[in-house]
């Protein structure tokens, strides 16, 4: 039996989150780097433990694999209950939490699969593959403002408890514009994201693993 979790993962990606949440928790993890944007070698060194060539993946300490970001932040949370990282089973909460927990990856995170590479859908057709481009920056700033609406933050997303659900809302919001329209249609939950940012229990994770550069919050395209 392995000792510690093993995170199939990259800097500034959807491991992130996963990350910060083992480093919250305390337990012991290594990360295989694999950058599975970068091309077929780094694929292939996912393809392992899961068959799209997707990241995240985690290895538990028994030898499982999970895949699937919002799932493996569940099981987490769930899995160390005493650090309260998610609404307990008979919290008044556990249903916005499931909610916003698959709504992230069903209607956000599942857009950059074709932004990171619009001719997986447009083909060699760059004029289309600008307007996915375009089409799906405006469709994940209409989910991030819809979940603005229906949420009532208090310090953290669903209260002023923070959860996993806080962690994989700063990381995501991350991508595209960097923040640009995350913050312009989702004020109050850009509060709650940059307090996350300046957690103190993970300042020094942030700038190892998705590293707030001077000026990032402004930088990049439409998104
Ligand atoms: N549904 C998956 C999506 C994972 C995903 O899209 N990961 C990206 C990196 S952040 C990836 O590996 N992309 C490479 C590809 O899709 O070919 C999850 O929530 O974990």
């Amino acid at each position: 039996m392995n000792q510690a979790y093993t995170i199939f993962g990259a800097l500034g990606s959807g491991s992130v989150p996963v990350e910060a949440t083992l480093t919250l928790l305390g337990q012991p993890y290594s990360v295989v780097e694999a950058p599975t944007w970068e091309g077929e070698a780094q694929r292939a060194k996912v393809a392992g433990v899961n068959p799209l060539k997707q990241i995240p993946a985690l290895v538990t300490p028994d030898g499982e694999t999970i895949t699937e970001s919002a799932a493996i932040l569940i099981w987490l949370a769930d899995r160390f209950p005493q650090a309260r990282l998610a609404p307990s089973l008979d919290s008044p909460l556990r249903g916005q939490f499931l909610r916003w927990m698959v709504f992230v990856p069903a209607a956000i995170y599942s857009l950059f699969w074709v932004r990171d590479d619009p001719s997986r859908l447009a083909g060699p057709d760059a004029e289309l593959g600008a307007r996915i481009k375009a089409a799906t920056a405006d469709r994940i700033a209409d989910c991030w403002g819809m979940m603005e609406s229906q949420l009532d933050p208090g310090r953290y997303l669903l209260g002023d408890e923070l959860t996993v659900l806080d962690l994989y809302v700063a990381v995501v919001s991350r991508w595209g514009s960097r923040r640009k329209r995350f913050y312009a249609v989702a004020p109050r939950m850009g509060e709650v994201v940059r307090r996350v940012d300046a957690d103190p229990r993970l300042e020094a994770f942030w700038a190892e693993r998705f590293p707030f550069v001077d000026g990032w919050e402004s930088r990049g395209a439409a998104g």
